[in-house]
Order: C-alpha cells, then sequence, then structure tokens
C-alpha cells in the first residue's frame, strides 16, 4: 500500500461501497478510504442491509490493484485478519476474536462485524478497482440479526471512536496487504483457518437453493469452503452462509 492515502468523511451517506464506487468510476485514482458516522443505505451481500448507526465504524479503502480477479481470492481473508487485529488492539480477548467464513468477524461467537468485497475489471481483464468496505460494530448491534451479533463496547464495556478505530484499522489492513503475496494463498488461509469458527464442526449450510447440515473441513486455495456431507460426499461453497446447527432458521 503506497503512501498517500487519500480519505473522505462523511457524517451521513448512503453507502461507503457505492460512494467508493462512483469515486472510482469518476477516475479517483486512490488509495482513498471512505468513511461515514452513519449509512441510509449500508449494504451487506445479496442485497441485505447493514445496521448503520451513529457510533459504529462504516468505512471503504477503494485501491487499483494491477491484478486479475482470480487474484483476489485470499483479500477477504486477509481483511477478516486484519479486523481480528483491530478488535484484538482494543481489548477483545483474543481467543474469543474468531473468522467465520466467507467475511465475518465474531466476538464470542456473536457476529461483530462483516466484510464486503467489490470489484470491477478492464477490458484487459485485469482489475480497474477494488473496494473493501469494513463494518465494524464498536458501539451498537442489531438485536433481530439472522446470525447473532455483538459490539465491542458490549464486550469489553469500553467505547472506542470511530477515528481511532479507523486508525488503527489502516494501519492493520495495510500491514497485511503489504505482506500479500498473490500466489500463496496457503499462508493467509493457514492463519486464518487457526482462528476460524466452526471448523472440524458440525454446521448447517445455506446457499441460494439449498440448506443442509455439514462437518467444515477448510479452505481451498481458492477461497471455497470444504465441507463434508453426512454420506461422505465433500462440496465445496464459493457463497453461501455457515449457522450453529440449532439457531438455524
Ligand atoms: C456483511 O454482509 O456482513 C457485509 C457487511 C458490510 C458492511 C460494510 S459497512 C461499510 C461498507 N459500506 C457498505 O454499504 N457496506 C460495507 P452479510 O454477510 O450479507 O450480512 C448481512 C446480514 O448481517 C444482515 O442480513 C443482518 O442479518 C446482519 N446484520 C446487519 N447489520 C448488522 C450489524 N451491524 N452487525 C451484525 N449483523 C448485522
Amino acid at each position: 500500500m503506497p503512501n498517500g492515502v487519500g480519505a473522505f468523511f462523511f457524517e451521513v451517506c448512503d453507502s461507503t461501497n457505492a460512494r467508493a464506487a462512483t469515486l472510482a468510476i469518476a477516475g479517483e485514482p486512490g488509495p482513498l478510504w471512505v468513511v461515514a458516522g452513519e449509512q441510509s443505505a449500508g449494504r451487506g451481500r445479496r442485497g441485505r442491509s447493514w445496521t448503520s448507526k451513529t457510533g459504529n465504524l462504516y468505512a471503504s479503502l477503494m485501491f487499483r490493484p494491477h491484478i486479475r480477479p482470480q487474484d483476489l481470492a485470499a483479500l477477504p481473508f486477509i481483511v477478516a485478519l486484519a479486523v481480528r487485529d483491530t478488535f484484538i488492539a482494543f481489548g477483545a480477548p483474543e481467543s474469543q476474536v474468531q473468522c467465520k467464513w466467507p467475511n465475518d468477524i465474531l466476538i464470542g461467537e456473536r457476529k461483530a462485524s462483516g466484510v464486503l468485497i467489490e470489484s470491477s475489471a478492464k477490458h484487459g481483464g485485469l482489475l480497474d478497482y477494488v473496494i473493501i468496505g469494513i463494518g465494524m460494530n464498536l458501539v451498537h448491534f442489531p438485536d433481530d440479526a439472522a446470525f447473532g451479533a455483538t459490539s465491542l463496547l458490549h464486550v469489553t464495556g469500553q467505547e472506542v471512536s470511530v477515528k481511532d478505530a479507523a486508525t488503527v484499522l489502516a494501519e492493520k489492513l495495510y500491514a497485511r496487504i503489504d505482506a500479500w503475496k498473490v500466489d500463496d494463498f496457503s499462508s493467509v488461509a493457514e492463519e486464518w483457518t487457526r482462528y476460524s469458527w466452526g471448523l472440524g464442526q458440525q454446521r448447517v449450510l445455506r446457499t441460494h437453493d439449498e440448506t443442509f447440515t455439514a462437518t467444515l473441513l477448510g479452505l481451498s486455495d481458492d477461497g471455497a469452503l470444504i465441507a463434508r456431507l453426512d454420506d461422505g460426499l465433500e462440496k465445496r461453497l464459493y457463497a453461501g452462509d455457515v449457522f450453529p446447527v440449532e439457531r438455524a432458521d
């Protein structure tokens, strides 16, 4: 990550990912951060929404790596590890901060952060831009989320400011992006796996067209989740959600 990263702060915006995309399309060279105090249309994956009240961190980093879309396989896991580092830096107990496939960070088995990576490629096949959108629950969390949620305040009793969280997150993320070797997925996967939630255990997996129970085995080298079905068959998931067996409904 080069020096001289730009930053925009909006008290309220629709979605920091949407705003970062608009800036990228308008020709902003990046890298740049878009941070918002509040989002009116914060988004998750597959058209879901992200609860975005004032007090939490909503941040998107837009940058233009000269790589191909398929080279991004490790990025969601790199970002999850950087968010994990950040929660730990602010006092979350290390053993409780876990990564949940594909893009969540849990504290005490409850979702404290979600990551939404969006990208666009040029005609030649290389990426035009990548946007890493990160929501971190510093203070608030929804009580009706599909997967139980929490916040840093709820876990540690300490209130961290958006500014402090953004500063530390940026440091942790640059360190990990700088160390990223695009052709070495395995060291990222190995670290992510060490802190992952549910590996070796039975979980409920939900994709766009099916829900089933399986044992989580690990990551394939293109970022898919490998799971073993009850009949012994192995399956690779490229998109979907994982729930505890008892909490899936
Ligand atoms: C995510 O989607 O977890 C990605 C969230 C990314 C949000 C950031 S904020 C900055 C940037 N700008 C944006 O517009 N987005 C990014 P997904 O795995 O689809 O999870 C969404 C689901 O999580 C929702 O359907 C709810 O059930 C739950 N949820 C919503 N808000 C939450 C919150 N604040 N904390 C925990 N769970 C939440």
